[in-house]
């Protein structure tokens, strides 16, 4: 088994799934925060054939630390797809754990030891920009007002009791990966992050929230676009609806497959 077989301590093998796609000025930066911050853990980079080179930075790095690997996808698929092929790279081999973290240093590794241990009586943790005590450095008051609307919108919608619902830095221990049936899950944007919290939700998993310091990006482009927001915009009113529909009749009805 080797090294890799200590993991974290109450949680087990805990994975790092960081997806990228032109991160070429991150990539190196993340992984070696994420190693210095969390020894115990192991990452892989989940990339999408990035033109910047990603890829093959990743491979370097893989190449001389056996804790990283690499996931090469043959294209630009989309976050959700990214992330869904880390869960089942991860699912394949027997992690206990697996933790979502964007490559762009916006998820301070320094933060993980504290998710890991809000892990070890959960099944999923939040880190969360709008927990008590969290705080959110460098962005623009459009971002600011984007994630705050977009989260009470989802909140009131979904009625979900999660202040960060679009957030992306997650740990998903495989307790709720199990009870998620993620086969389901169409979304590829923040709508992503909404659906999981939502199927969590659902399946009576245990949520915690841990505050953390959410930055700007300081390289790279952002692939945040109009796209992207108005798919969980749309995402959400349609699971809103359906599940006050179902309410109504008084009869839950099967999971969403939207669209
Ligand atoms: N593999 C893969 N990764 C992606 C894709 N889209 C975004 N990412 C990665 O997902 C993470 C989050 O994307 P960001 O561009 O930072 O999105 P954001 O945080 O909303 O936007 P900014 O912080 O403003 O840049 C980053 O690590 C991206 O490289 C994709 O299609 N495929
Ligand atoms: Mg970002």
């Amino acid at each position: 088994m080797g090294a890799a077989a200590a993991g974290h301590p109450g949680v087990g093998r805990v994975l790092v799934v960081i997806p990228t796609y032109n991160e070429a000025d991150n990539v190196r930066r993340i992984v070696a925060r994420v190693r210095a911050a969390a020894p115990a853990v192991d990452v892989l980079v989940a990339d999408d054939n990035s033109p910047d080179g990603t890829g093959g930075i990743a491979d370097a790095l893989a190449g001389v630390d056996p804790r990283v690997h690499v996931l090469h996808r043959p294209g630009k698929d989309g976050l959700g797809a990214a992330y869904l092929a880390g869960f089942g790279w991860a699912r394949e081999r027997g992690y206990d754990a697996v933790v979502e973290m964007d490559a762009d240093g916006s998820h301070a590794p320094e933060d993980l030891p504290a998710l890991l241990h809000a892990a070890r009586d959960a099944d999923v943790v939040i880190g969360s920009r709008w927990a008590r005590g969290a705080r959110v450095l460098n962005w623009p008051w459009r971002r600011l007002l984007l994630s705050r609307v977009g989260n009470l919108y989802a909140r009131l919608a979904l009625g979900m009791p999660v202040s960060d619902a679009t957030g992306g830095y997650r740990v998903y221990r495989s307790t709720a990966l199990d009870a998620i049936d993620l086969a389901s899950v169409r979304s590829q944007g923040y709508a992503f992050q909404v659906e999981l919290s939502r199927l969590a939700h659902r399946a009576g998993v245990r949520i915690v929230e841990v505050p953390i310091t959410f930055a700007e990006r300081e390289h790279g482009d952002s692939k945040m676009s109009p796209l992207i927001v108005a798919e969980a915009l749309w995402r959400v009113t349609r699971w809103g609806v359906r599940d006050r529909r179902a309410a109504v009749r008084g009869r839950p009805r099967a999971l969403a497959r939207w669209p």
